[in-house]
């Protein structure tokens, strides 16, 4: 039985000749911004990655096909619709029943594996939860990327995480994690975390050859680019830490659970920060696809 991928015309055009391609994934689209701006932010980062002469491959799942390249219209599907935030798991229920969602970190390194694509720019990566030794709230993200050889470039994980547990389950989970010009993890909004990196790169060049070495050694690990925002471009540390203790608290009052706490706590902390926290993301997702085009550039011509 044959895997149901679909590639576009474009990003399997772009592979078959060595063209740079970068894969974007989708529940930023559809749980990660509000709508209806989302679906304009979503055409804005395909037409950066154009602009820096990449080929955008935004990954999603529609009508039971697993899809590497979306129509405008198909992009507009997964910011208008109500549909279902997918990780591993959901993937067969999905497809069984010929099903739709934007895919998580996890599902879109997988799909962009399948399909060829090397690179992959996202927001933040999902972790380890704060409370996880009760909870035992993990994303799939870190499992997912110690099965896949894809490179993600992320701002780090949110301080709405355990940053310091989850640098450890990346250690655990065997992720090659890199500081892009930096030798401290970002925490999303803010460029500190005060957790040190073992390796730093400076360009794209030097994670492109991290990649070749990767595949000399035949590991089936993520490459995980950790990439901060420039300091001025960072949200207000102040109004950061009293958003996250208010959205970290009403998480609680409320008893949200599972798969709702990334969206629940986003949402908060844009409500809280007067769309600031929305603004911060945005250039994050931008600044990553900025470096994601160079790392895949640099790919493309090894
Ligand atoms: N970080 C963001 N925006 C997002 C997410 C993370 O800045 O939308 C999404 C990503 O798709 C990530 C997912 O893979 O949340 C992790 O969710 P969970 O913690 O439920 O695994
Ligand atoms: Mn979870």
């Amino acid at each position: 039985m044959s895997l149901p991928l679909s590639i576009s015309p474009e990003v399997s055009d772009a592979l078959a000749a060595g063209r740079p391609v970068v894969a974007l994934e989708s529940t930023i689209i559809s749980h990660g911004l509000p709508r209806p701006d989302n679906l304009a932010a979503a055409r804005r980062f395909e037409q950066q990655l154009r602009d820096a002469g990449v080929v955008p491959a935004t990954i999603a799942v529609l009508d039971g096909q697993l899809k590497a390249g979306l129509s405008d219209a198909e992009l507009e599907r997964i910011a208008s619709e109500d549909v279902p935030k997918l990780s591993m798991r959901d993937l067969p229920v999905v497809l069984a029943r010929g099903g739709s969602g934007a895919t998580t970190v996890a599902a879109t390194s997988f799909i962009a594996d399948h399909a060829g694509v090397r690179v992959f720019a996202t927001g933040g990566l999902g972790g380890v939860h704060r409370g996880a030794d009760t909870s035992f709230d993990e994303s799939n993200d870190l499992k997912a990327l110690s099965e896949v050889p894809i490179t993600v470039v992320s701002a780090g994980v949110k301080s709405v995480l355990d940053i310091g547990a989850t640098l450890e389950r990346l250690e655990t989970l065997g992720v090659t994690v890199l500081g892009y010009g930096t030798d401290e993890f970002p925490s999303f909004w803010l460029r500190s975390s005060g957790e040190t990196l073992d390796w730093t790169v400076p360009d794209g060049p030097a994670v492109a050859g991290v990649m070749e070495a990767r595949e000399q050694l035949e590991l089936c690990t993520a490459i995980v680019v950790a990439n901060p925002l420039p300091f001025d471009q960072q949200l207000d540390p102040d109004l950061h830490d009293r958003a996250l203790a208010e959205a970290l608290r009403r998480c609680e009052e409320k008893g949200i659970e599972g798969k709702e706490v990334t969206p629940f706590l986003l949402s908060t902390i844009v409500e809280l920060t007067e769309g600031d926290s929305l603004a911060v993301n945005l250039r994050i997702v931008e600044n990553n696809i900025r470096v994601a085009a160079e790392i895949a550039t640099a790919w493309a011509e090894l």
